[in-house]
């Protein structure tokens, strides 16, 4: 009987629905870029497999989330933000593979990692020990400390050096996807501190009574935009710049 339970998703559990169909969309997603990486210049190649390698990490992370989720009803907290400390550092490797040809250095590089790593250690630190009780200090605290690094990054890709260094760029392809993965940055990434707040005591929460079910709703749909989008806008760079 609890067996069944495990293997079957209930009709009206749209976070469940979301882990099944976030898994198969990045393996989708990893196979699609593995294959059009033949379909790009050779420069293009390693933009593209780090895509592929973005999704695949995700793939797998869900692959282990959904059934957790389904066993437990439980965020799958830990799982996720391993998940993310390893594909928001390669998503940094895009921005500086990008800007390369630009002049970007090695250095612009580290400061988006450490920026991110920041953000993702401050976060899993406000969720994974979050009190019992809805005192919300802790948090708040953390999310906070979380959001510094995350401006960091969000300043880098609209007015910093990757910024600048697009602009320098003599390839109006980089140029505008550059801008493309800005708003990204800027939209797609904004949705998962939406998430943090239905934590129990968080501010929807509390102010709008939506569960703690949401916070996944929200990871996984992001996650869905921003691992994959942000694959398709590399993509179209490099299938877009190759055809030249
Ligand atoms: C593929 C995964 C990605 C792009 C994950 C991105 C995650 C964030 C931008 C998380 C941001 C957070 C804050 C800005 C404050 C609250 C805590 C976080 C970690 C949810």
């Amino acid at each position: 009987m609890i067996l069944l339970d495990v293997l079957t998703i209930p009709k009206d559990d749209a976070v469940a629905f979301t882990f099944f169909t976030g898994y198969m969309a990045m393996l989708a997603a990893s196979i699609f870029f593995i294959f059009e990486r033949g379909r790009v210049d050779d420069k293009w190649k390693l933009s593209l497999l780090i895509s592929a390698l973005i999704t695949f990490i995700a793939a797998v992370h869900y692959y282990y989330m959904r059934d957790y989720y389904l066993a437990t009803g439980e965020n799958p907290t830990s799982l996720r933000y391993i998940d993310w400390t390893l594909t928001v550092p390669l998503m940094c490797v895009e921005f500086y593979l990008l800007t390369k040809a630009a002049g970007a250095k090695i250095g612009l590089l580290w400061k988006l990692i450490i920026a991110s790593v920041w953000m993702l250690v401050a976060g899993y630190i406000g969720e994974a020990f979050n009190p019992e009780g809805g005192d919300t200090t802790h948090s708040v605290l953390w999310g906070f400390l979380s959001t510094i690094g995350y401006i960091y990054v969000l300043y880098t890709a609209w007015f910093g050096e990757v910024a600048k260094l697009a602009a320098a760029s003599n390839n109006p392809v980089v140029k505008r996807g550059v801008r493309t993965l800005a708003w990204f940055v800027l939209v797609g990434w904004a949705i998962y501190p939406i998430g943090y707040m239905c934590m129990p005591g968080g501010w929807l929460n509390t102010a709008f009574g939506w569960g703690s079910g949401n916070v996944d709703l929200f990871y996984n749909i992001a996650d869905a935009i921003n691992k994959i989008g942000f694959g398709l806008v590399v993509y179209s760079i490099a299938i877009t710049s190759s055809r030249k």
